[in-house]
């Protein structure tokens, strides 16, 4: 269960995979510019990965979106709003939605794409994304755009055949660690069935929510996070590149 430590820490980022943030903030903005230099530089550990996929996961409300807004625009250097935040109605989020990013407006991609789905649990009591519709997104069978739940195999859109650049190679739980304590215990168990498939070690975030101005505290905290993330994702890379190695030798 994360605890909140005051310092820009209202919101927790989960990660799967991900090491304690230790940016040092002092200078902030040449620490900023190493960071985003570092990722725009990253090039994921396989060649048939042209850019690894972060899936974000979690409770409605948790700030899964805005997490999303937050890295664009740290990117954009100025606060944006694509991806839709804010109260979780029946239309807000409830596809499969994969994101890349600009590198500032109209810039070139960069190098990683943020993936989003909806709560796992509903403020309209449908439960929420069901944890084998979060699997088969992990694995690469559900398209951008696509309505996750439920699950149906005979669904068009439904990719039979995921390659392993459509499947998500690092996700992250994003928890609001300003109400830790109202996690739904129907939550924390589909928590737990996604963790017994992937392992992973806890950072603090902070997301633009109402600021009207980047900040480099802010700007630092969400680019370690995600520099956190690109690592979990080489992880990934490196134990499937030893266990292809292991089958070719052994
Ligand atoms: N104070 C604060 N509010 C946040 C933060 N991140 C998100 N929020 C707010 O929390 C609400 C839900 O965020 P949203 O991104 O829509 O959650 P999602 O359902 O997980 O996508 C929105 O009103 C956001 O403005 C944060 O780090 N700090
Ligand atoms: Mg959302």
């Amino acid at each position: 269960m994360p605890h909140a430590h005051g310092f820009l820490s209202d919101h927790f980022c989960v990660s799967l995979a991900a090491s304690t943030l230790t940016q040092c903030i002092f200078p902030l903005n040449r620490n900023r510019e190493r960071l985003k230099k570092n990722i725009r530089a990253y090039k994921p550990l396989r060649k048939d990965v042209p850019k690894p996929r972060i899936l974000l996961i979690g409770q409605i409300s948790a700030g899964k979106s805005t997490f999303f807004n937050s890295i664009n625009a740290v990117f954009r250097g100025y606060p944006i709003h694509q991806a839709e935040s804010g109260f979780e109605g029946k239309s807000l989020s409830k596809k499969y939605m994969s994101y890349p990013i600009s590198d500032g407006r109209g810039g070139p991609e960069l190098p990683f794409i943020l993936c989003d789905t909806m709560g796992l649990e509903r403020s309209d009591g449908e439960g929420g994304i069901h944890t084998e519709d979060i699997l088969s997104v992990i694995k690469g069978h559900v398209h951008h755009r696509y309505t996750v739940s439920p699950t149906r195999r005979t669904d068009p859109h439904y990719r039979t055949k995921p390659t392993l650049a459509d499947k998500v190679h690092c996700v992250v739980y994003v928890i609001d660690a300003s109400s830790p304590h109202e996690l739904n215990p129907s939550v924390l168990k589909k928590l737990n069935d996604i963790r017994l498939k992937v392992n992973g070690l806890v950072m603090e975030m902070k997301n633009y929510s109402s600021e009207l101005e980047l900040s480099d505290a802010i700007n630092i905290l969400l680019l370690g996070a995600l520099q956190q993330m690109l690592r979990a994702a080489d992880s990934y890379f490196d134990n499937l590149n030893l266990n292809e190695r292991g089958q070719i030798t052994g």
